[in-house]
């Protein structure tokens, strides 16, 4: 029975966590960036020093294959995976743990000279983070990129992908070839942490998820009237960002007291124009995400928050513009999966519960076109998109063994 080595684990995990190590801990290592093509190019090199087969599709995924160097409906890989991009200011393990030991279960299985009847495969899905487009990568590979918008597709700073895969070496406008033929995939697992405090707090040590998230993002922009701080009398101003404040505050009692009770809103962008000390903000843009696992309340939330949008700008003589830049739909996983994961915690002899995913995940999108599922490991604090985002390293060595154990249970 192959095994997974615990400590090849942590060297890799380490190693990765250079690429955009911050001096404090953390890492930014953004899509596309330089630091993120170093690791492109650094987990190739290691894919191909375990003994498998490396390529990158044109949406700048990477994969692994132990059997296979491509996809093909004739013979269905189980696939496993997840991403090497990071949040700004993140943490070592969102993403790098999927990618990283699903590499170290496939060269566990090479070594040991098992050949499962099925080929197996690792991905390191691009800008899962959504820098330029949520779960870019994965929606590529899925056949769910919408790419019309592809020209339009940028950063909340300006940079569009065109321009930041292109400096990658990558020609935006192929992405879409990277969809697989229908069929290609014959299962999917991605270990991840929790990103939340659940199986630390129950003392459980596998989470086994159930659905994950849906999330809507939208660029909401309220106009109003650039004017001078000092002499324009308080009673004639139309201040855009003090609707934009408004607006936030109170959407999010709105997503508390009429949501599901597990819907969560966040304002992680906020932009004023022009952006002076002595200038009325003529234009305040928020970012504004959120989230739920059924897809109705997200729905039914979206509807609500439109309204008060405008309700607020009426109030304050402003307008406001209503900007959908994604929208991910919640993810049941697949019943298949789920089961195998309960029967590798039972083999192995580790406790284990099923939970939702609060994060989004690549997983969501390959739920679209294969049974799907994810292993959850325990985050320490429930910390994550933060530099001190960590978790027990015997608890990561614990995840890789549910996964190898999950992986060759698919490919039977
Ligand atoms: O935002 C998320 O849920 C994920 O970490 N990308
Ligand atoms: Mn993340
Ligand atoms: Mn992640």
């Amino acid at each position: 029975m192959p095994a997974v080595s615990g400590s090849r684990l942590r060297a890799r995990l380490e190693r990765l966590a250079r690429f955009g190590g911050l001096p404090g801990g953390g890492v930014t290592r953004s899509c596309w960036s330089p630091p993120h093509e170093e690791a492109r190019a650094w987990l190739l090199g290691e894919i191909r020093a375990a003994g498998l087969q490396a390529w990158v599709d044109p949406a700048g995924n990477v994969f692994g294959g132990l059997g296979t160097a491509t996809f093909d409906q004739a013979r269905p890989v189980v696939l496993t995976g997840s991403h090497i991009d990071t949040v700004p200011e993140g943490g070592m393990l969102d993403g790098a743990l999927g990618v990283i030991a699903g590499l170290e279960c496939l060269q566990a299985v090479h070594e040991s000279g098992t050949a499962p009847a099925r080929p197996l495969a690792v991905a390191a899905w691009s800008d899962e983070e959504g820098r330029y487009g949520s779960l870019f990568g994965s929606r590529a590979f899925c056949g769910l990129l919408d790419t019309a918008r592809i020209p339009e597709m940028a950063s909340v700073d300006g940079e569009r992908l065109v321009d930041a895969m292109a400096r990658a070496g990558f020609e935006a406008a192929r992405a879409p070839e990277a969809r697989a033929p229908a069929g290609a995939v014959a299962a999917y697992v991605e270990l991840h942490i929790e990103q939340g405090a659940r199986l630390e707090e129950g003392g459980v040590q596998i989470g086994n998820v159930e659905v994950i998230v849906g999330v809507r993002r939208t660029r909401v922009v309220f106009h109003g009237q650039a004017d001078h701080a000092g002499t324009t009398p308080m009673e004639r101003r139309r201040d855009a960002f003090l609707g934009a404040a408004d607006f936030a505050l109170r959407a999010r009692e709105l997503v508390v007291a009429e949501g599901s009770g597990r819907s969560v809103t966040n304002f992680g962008v906020v932009q004023v124009h022009p952006g002076a000390s002595n200038i009325v903000p003529g234009r305040a843009e928020l970012v504004h995400e959120m989230r739920d696992p059924e897809a109705a309340v997200l729905e039914a939330l979206a509807r609500k928050t439109a309204a008060l949008a405008q309700e607020v700008a009426r109030g304050r003589a402003l307008s406001v513009e209503l900007r959908p830049m994604s929208a991910t739909l919640p993810a049941p996983c697949s019943p298949r999966v789920q089961a195998a994961v309960d029967d590798a915690c039972t083999a192995l002899g580790l406790s284990c519960r099923r939970l939702y995913s609060a994060a989004g995940h690549d997983a969501q999108n390959l739920a679209q076109v294969t049974d799907a599922g994810m292993v959850f490991v325990p985050s320490q604090g429930g910390r994550s998109h933060r530099v001190d985002e960590s978790s027990d390293w015997a608890d990561l060595e614990r995840g890789a063994r549910v996964l190898l154990h999950t992986l060759l249970a698919l490919a039977r």
